[in-house]
């Protein structure tokens, strides 16, 4: 493919151009991830809204390649907990992702697979760099849309079971009116 040339900024869709590839994720599409299943399932009857959506910049997800785009992570809360992805491991464990905080406030939680977990806030100019093996995930801690850009190995792959079956031991919670971060329950 031909090199590209694109601007950073906080409509996605625009700044990726025409052949961007945008995902939407519902809330029926995060069945599982929130503690609160009743607060998730009332809102799914209560208009089932976009929770977040990713664009990808029209990248062959092939050896060589950087796939990179940007999350738009809208506010809100299912129970106390704010708004987030899925989260996940990339297929290939070996592989790195940095992120950019565009626009918004929120934060990755980040884990590895022997138990390590931390929180990294993310701000607008802010850089994390999600090293090799840590399962990823954003929350939108603030009160507009959270826009990061991203970029990985576009042939990294995406491992959501593995996550779905242990969960991140970290959750981001509003409490008495600002985010905390605590432990899940066993
Ligand atoms: C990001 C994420 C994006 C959506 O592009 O895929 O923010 O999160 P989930 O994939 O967990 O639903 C990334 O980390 N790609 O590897
Ligand atoms: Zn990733």
């Amino acid at each position: 493919m031909d090199p590209l040339l694109l601007r950073v900024q906080a409509d996605p869709a625009a700044a990726l151009g025409p052949q961007t590839r945008r995902h939407p994720r519902r809330a029926s599409d995060l069945r599982g991830i929130f503690q609160d299943a009743g607060a998730l399932e009332a809102l799914i009857r209560d208009g089932n809204p976009v929770i977040y959506e990713t664009f990808e910049a029209p990248v062959p997800a092939s050896e060589g390649h950087l796939m990179f785009g940007m999350t738009v992570l809208y506010p809100g809360r299912v129970g106390d907990e704010y708004f987030m992805t899925k989260g996940h491991y990339h297929e290939r464990r070996l592989t790195a992702e940095v992120y950019l905080g565009i626009r918004g406030r929120g934060c990755l939680v980040v884990q590895t697979e022997d138990g390590r977990s931390r929180m990294l806030p993310m701000e607008p100019g802010g850089v994390v760099y999600v090293a090799p093996g840590w399962a990823h995930r954003s929350v939108n801690t603030g009160a507009e849309p959270f826009i990061f850009f991203f970029t990985f190995p576009a042939d990294a792959g995406h491992d959501y079971a593995a996550v779905a079956r242990s969960g991140f031991d970290l959750l981001v919670v509003h409490r008495t009116g600002a985010p905390a971060v605590v432990e899940r329950s066993r």
